[in-house]
């Protein structure tokens, strides 16, 4: 494999000196590989994107509805949607079609049973043709693992490392299949992976790509097993894109990078999260409480302000910071409200750090750099 793709690149490598030796006649055409390919050939389908998630603010076209909301959009503390209804939004700003597909909660704690019963789904809907193919299901969900329980339940000679899980793919589903045998394993997780391998591999056949999280443990050691098992990783930058965030894994699996970094502005009848002064939450969606950015703007930084706000929010002088965790599968924390300190000390709104006093929220996360894959 590793020979091949070698060789693939030379190839290239040589086609791209005789295109320049010719005297500069080809514009030059940017040159995909790998999952930058798959995200390229995503974004210029005509196919919608299907979002595979939890929705509460419409009935998606399938699967459930929930009652849950998960998003802050107001900036209120006070959950308005859920995380499915945000990534739609993010997503239909690319322009293409997106369609919903409702997950199903059955237990409290996100298992990766779940995203297996929605894409065995959806292959069903694919094949029964009540559904044409999308040319993407994006689901911004991470059945995290760190590097030690995938050795403990697929062998400690796999010796991952941040350095070499890209290139191991094809050496952990070998394995996979392996401790899966003929009849499954007596390890529930080595069965979980194994039914998520078997519907990626059937998506893909389809024509269907996945894309996922990288995730937000702010590790190097833990993974997202479906980016493992076929599905594309998307890590998260920083708003203005000029960094990678602190919370996005970042191992070689993840070559793909987008904005994670979602801030609710105030505009005409709502929210604006995408800065082009256009309404994307509507005020009648909203909880429209008074924002935590109202509530201390300019509050003295001191003990009386600081245990409030750091018990949800962090600071985002370094300083102030709370260290980050690893809550359960996902959530990242600390979480999403930033202040600065200004010249007198005192608290001010700033998540973003460009001094627009018009912020009323920041979502962040990986689970945003995915469906923004196809915007510039
Ligand atoms: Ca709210
Ligand atoms: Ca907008």
């Amino acid at each position: 494999m590793f020979k091949k793709e070698l060789l693939v690149k030379t190839f290239l490598g040589a086609v791209a000196s005789a295109l320049a030796l010719a005297g500069q006649l080809y514009a030059a055409e940017p040159e995909f590989t790998g999952d930058a390919k798959t995200v390229n050939s995503v974004c210029n389908s005509k196919a919608p994107f299907l979002v595979l998630d939890f929705f509460s603010a419409q009935k998606p076209d399938y699967g459930h509805k929930t009652s849950e909301h998960f998003i802050d959009i107001d900036g209120d503390n006070i959950l308005d949607v859920q995380h499915g209804d945000f990534i739609k939004k993010v997503a239909g700003f690319s322009g293409k079609k997106v369609i919903a597909y409702g997950l199903q909660r059955k237990t409290k704690r996100l298992d990766v049973s779940i995203i297996n019963d929605g894409l065995s789904n959806i292959i069903t809907l694919i094949k029964n043709k009540k559904m044409k193919p999308p040319a993407a299901i994006l689901t911004s969900f991470s059945a995290s693992f760190y590097f030690g329980e995938i050795h403990q339940k697929l062998g400690d000679d796999l010796s991952l490392t941040p350095a070499n899980i890209g290139d191991k793919k094809d050496t952990v589903i070998s394995r996979l299949k392996e401790k899966y045998g003929k009849k499954g394993s007596d390890n529930p997780d080595v069965n979980s992976f194994y039914d998520s391998y078997k519907a990626l591999k059937t998506l893909k056949e389809m024509g269907v790509s996945v894309i996922t999280v990288a995730g937000n443990n702010y590790s190097k050691n833990i993974v997202n097993v479906l980016a493992l098992f076929g599905a594309v990783p998307v890590g998260a930058l920083t708003h203005d894109g000029s960094e990678t965030a602190p919370y996005s894994n970042q191992n070689t699996l993840t070559t793909v990078y987008k904005t994670g970094d979602f801030i609710s502005r105030k505009v005409e009848g709502g929210i604006d999260i995408n800065n082009d002064k256009q309404v994307d939450f509507a005020t009648d969606e909203l909880s429209n409480g008074k924002s935590i950015a109202a509530q201390f703007n300019g509050m003295p930084v001191n003990t009386k302000t600081i245990a409030p706000i750091s018990k949800y929010f962090s600071l985002s002088d370094e300083n102030m910071r709370k260290d980050s965790k690893i809550y359960g599968d996902y959530v990242h924390k600390p979480s999403n409200i930033q202040f600065r300190k200004d010249a007198a000390g005192n608290l001010i709104f700033d998540p973003a750090g460009d001094r627009d006093p018009t912020q009323e929220m920041l979502n962040t996360g990986t689970s945003f750099a995915v469906p923004d894959i196809c915007n510039k």
